[in-house]
C-alpha cells in the first residue's frame, strides 16, 4: 500500500527570537527525517507555522509595547527565516492568527470544539480561579507563578519557585495554578484572589484507557511502527496511571479563537491554547491543500486517512500535550487518525567556555541565537552539531568548545578531508576526470561493501528516528573512507602503477557520491555542494537514495573542488555568543 507522511514539528510561540535549543528540539530532526522520507521517494508533506494565540504573545507584547497582531507577525517573520537559512524547509509555514490563516485556523479549531461538545466530552463548570484584583482579570494560567507542590519520582518534594500555573518546568508535571504555593501575579505582582467563572472541561478520564491502548497497544509490536523513546512512554503511563484530570479547554481571555458555543456565558472567552494549537497542524495542512489543490478540505485526506502516518516532533515540555491531550481531543472528535509517532527531544542546555553548564535562558544572557550564530557561521556545522549531541534519551549540553573541537576534527578532518584528497587529486591526476573502474581487488570490495552495509545502517537507524546514531555511521564511513585511501596511498601507485591508482580513484570517487547522498538528510547544503563538485545531474533539494548504489561512470567530467567545511576558531564563537 502506497503510505504518506504527514510530519509536524512544534508550532513556536511568536514572541520572541529561536536559539539552538529550539533547534535542537523538534525542527531539526524533523526536517532530517522529512529530507530522509523524500530521498525514499516517499509522499510527505511538512508542516509547521507559529503559535500565536494564548498569553505568551500577550505577555510578551506588553513588555515590548506594541499590539499582539504586530508582535506575532513580526516574529512569525523572523523565526521563518531562521528556518529558511538553516535548510530546514516546511512545505508551508503558517501562524495560528497570522492574516491568511486565521479565519480557516478558528473555523476548523471550532468545529472540532462543536462536534467533542454534541458529543458530550465537555463538561461546563463553575470554577474558582485565580483573579488579579488590581489588573481586574482572571489570570491564565502562565500568568501566575509560584512553588511547585508535586512530589519528584525520588519522593523528595519538587518546590521549584518559578513554577507557572500549567506546568513545572523542574518535574514536568502539570499545575493546578489553585494548588501553587504562595502564588503571584506576572502581571501586576499582587498576590491574586480566588473568584468564580464557567469553563467547559474535557473530560481526560474518560478517555484512559484508549488512551493507553494506542500508547502500549498492539500497534507497537507491528514491525513497521518504531518504538516510543523510553523517557516519553514512562512519563505518560505515569501521568494515566496517576489518573487524568479533567482540563479547562477554555480561558477568560480576548486573543485566541472565540468559543463556538450560544451560551451567553461563552461570551468573552476563547479556547484554552493548548487546544487550537495543535489544531494548527490540522489548518495549515487544509491551507497547504487549499494552495495546490484549490480546496483546503482535502487535508481529510492527510488527517482522515489510515494510509498517512502522522509524525509529530516536539520538545520535553510538550510532552503531555501531544502524548496524552491532543490524542484525547483526537479520540473524542471521532473522524481524525491518531498520530503514529510523537518524537519528543528532551532540553539542551548550554555551556560557555569558563562557565557553568546552565540552562538555556534569555534574561540570564545564556543562549546562542540563530540569527547571531547565521551572521558569522555556515548553517551546516551547527546542524552537525546539534544532531552528533541530539539529547533523544535525556538531557544534553550544548558545549561551545565542544562545539568547535567536533567541527575541526570530525567535520572538517574527517567528512570534508576525503572529499577534497579525492577531488583534488582526479583533477590534479586525471584531467578532472573519473578514472577506468579496472580490475578491482579485496581490499577495493571489502570498502565498496562498507558504503553498503552503512548505508542500510543508516536507513534503519533514521527509519527509527535514532539521528544521532545514523550521524554517527555516517561518520564512521567517513573515517573508514580514508583508512582506505591511506591503505592504498595513490600517490605512491600513482607512480608505480597508474591502472591500480586509477582503481583507487574511482572507488574513492563513488565513496564520495555515496557520502553525498548518506549526509543530504543531515548535512543539505554540504550534500549540494558535493553534487557540484561531483558534477551530477540530480536535484540537490531531494537526492535519490538509490544513488547511493549507482556508480558514476569512467570518464565523467568532475566540477572544481570548493572548501566544504572551514576551520572555526573559539574567539569567533565566544563573540557570538557573548552578543545576546
Ligand atoms: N508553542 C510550546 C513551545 O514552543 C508550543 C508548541 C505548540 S505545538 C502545537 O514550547
Ligand atoms: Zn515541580
Amino acid at each position: 500500500m502506497n503510505k504518506r507522511y504527514l510530519v509536524t514539528a512544534a508550532l513556536p510561540y511568536s514572541n520572541g527570537r529561536l536559539h539552538v535549543g529550539h533547534i535542537a528540539g523538534a525542527y531539526l530532526p524533523a526536517d532530517t527525517y522529512v529530507r530522509f522520507l523524500r530521498s525514499k521517494g516517499e509522499n510527505v508533506r511538512f508542516i509547521c507555522g507559529s503559535d500565536d494565540n494564548g498569553v505568551t504573545a500577550l505577555i510578551a507584547a506588553r513588555k515590548e509595547g506594541v499590539s499582539v497582531e504586530e508582535l506575532t507577525q513580526f516574529y512569525n517573520e523572523r523565526q521563518f527565516q531562521d528556518f529558511e537559512r538553516l535548510g530546514i524547509k516546511f512545505d508551508i509555514y503558517g501562524g495560528t492568527h497570522q492574516p491568511d490563516f486565521v479565519d480557516l485556523h478558528n473555523r476548523i479549531s471550532q468545529d472540532i470544539f462543536k462536534v467533542i461538545y454534541d458529543k458530550g466530552y465537555f463538561v461546563k463548570k463553575k470554577a474558582t480561579q485565580l483573579y488579579d484584583p488590581v489588573a481586574k482579570q482572571f489570570l491564565p494560567d502562565r500568568y501566575v507563578k509560584g512553588s511547585c507542590y508535586h512530589v519528584k519520582s525520588d519522593g523528595t518534594p519538587c518546590n521549584y519557585d518559578e513554577a507557572y500555573g500549567d506546568q513545572c518546568e523542574a518535574c514536568g508535571n502539570a499545575i493546578d495554578p489553585m494548588l501553587l504555593i504562595n502564588p503571584v501575579s506576572t502581571i501586576t505582582g499582587t498576590t491574586p484572589v480566588p473568584r468564580e467563572t464557567t469553563h467547559w472541561y474535557l473530560q481526560l478520564d474518560r478517555l484512559e484507557n484508549r488512551i493507553r491502548e494506542w500508547l502500549g497497544g498492539k500497534r507497537r509490536s507491528a514491525a513497521d511502527s518504531p518504538a516510543w523513546r523510553e523517557f516519553v512512554l514512562n512519563f505518560s503511563l505515569g501521568q494515566i496511571s496517576q489518573g487524568l484530570p479533567e482540563r479547562a479547554m477554555t480561558r477568560d481571555l480576548d486573543w485566541g479563537v472565540p468559543v463556538p458555543l450560544d451560551d451567553p456565558e461563552a461570551q468573552g472567552k476563547t479556547l484554552y491554547v493548548w487546544f487550537d494549537a495543535p489544531i494548527g497542524y490540522v489548518s495549515f495542512t487544509a491551507k497547504l491543500c487549499e494552495e495546490q489543490e484549490g480546496d483546503w478540505s482535502r487535508f481529510a485526506e492527510w488527517w482522515k486517512d489510515e494510509n498517512c502516518r502522522i509524525v509529530h516532533f516536539v520538545g520535553e515540555d510538550n510532552t503531555i500535550f501531544h502524548v496524552l491531550t491532543w490524542p484525547a481531543m483526537l479520540m473524542a472528535e471521532g473522524t481524525y487518525s491518531l498520530p503514529w509517532q510523537v518524537v519528543v527531544n528532551a532540553f539542551l542546555k548550554i555551556r560557555f567556555s569558563g562557565r557553568e553548564e546552565e540552562k538555556i535562558s534569555k534574561s540570564r544572557g545564556a543562549a546562542i541565537w540563530i540569527e547571531d550564530y547565521l551572521k558569522t557561521f555556515e548553517p551546516d556545522p551547527l546542524r552537525y552539531y546539534l544532531t552528533a549531541i541530539a539529547p533523544e534519551s535525556g538531557r544534553t549540553t550544548f558545549e561551545v568548545n565542544d562545539f568547535i573541537a567536533r567541527n575541526n576534527n570530525e567535520l572538517l578532518n574527517s567528512l570534508g578531508n576525503f572529499i577534497n584528497r579525492t577531488l583534488t587529486f582526479a583533477h590534479r591526476y586525471f584531467d578532472g576526470k573519473v578514472p577506468e573502474a579496472g580490475q578491482r581487488s579485496e581490499i577495493d570490495f571489502r570498502h565498496m561493501t562498507k558504503i553498503t552495509e552503512q548505508a542500510e545502517k543508516i536507513e534503519a537507524l533514521l527509519g527509527k528516528f535514532q539521528f544521532k546514531a545514523a550521524l554517527g555511521e555516517l561518520m564512521a564511513l567517513a573515517r573508514s573512507a580514508n583508512v582506505y585511501f591511506d591503505a592504498r596511498k595513490p600517490w605512491v601507485q600513482r607512480k608505480e602503477n597508474m591502472a591500480e591508482c586509477a582503481v583507487t580513484i574511482n572507488v574513492c570517487i563513488q565513496t564520495v557520491k555515496a557520502l553525498t547522498v548518506l549526509m543530504a538528510p543531515f548535512l543539505p547544503s554540504s550534500a549540494a555542494k558535493c553534487i557540484e563538485m561531483l558534477n551530477l545531474d540530480i536535484d540537490p533539494d531531494i537526492i535519490p537514495w538509490i544513488e547511493i548504489e549507482a556508480e558514476i561512470p569512467a570518464g565523467h567530467q568532475l566540477g572544481q573542488p570548493t572548501v566544504l567545511f572551514k576551520k572555526l576558531d573559539p574567539e569567533t564563537l565566544f563573540s557570538v555568543a557573548r552578543d545576546v
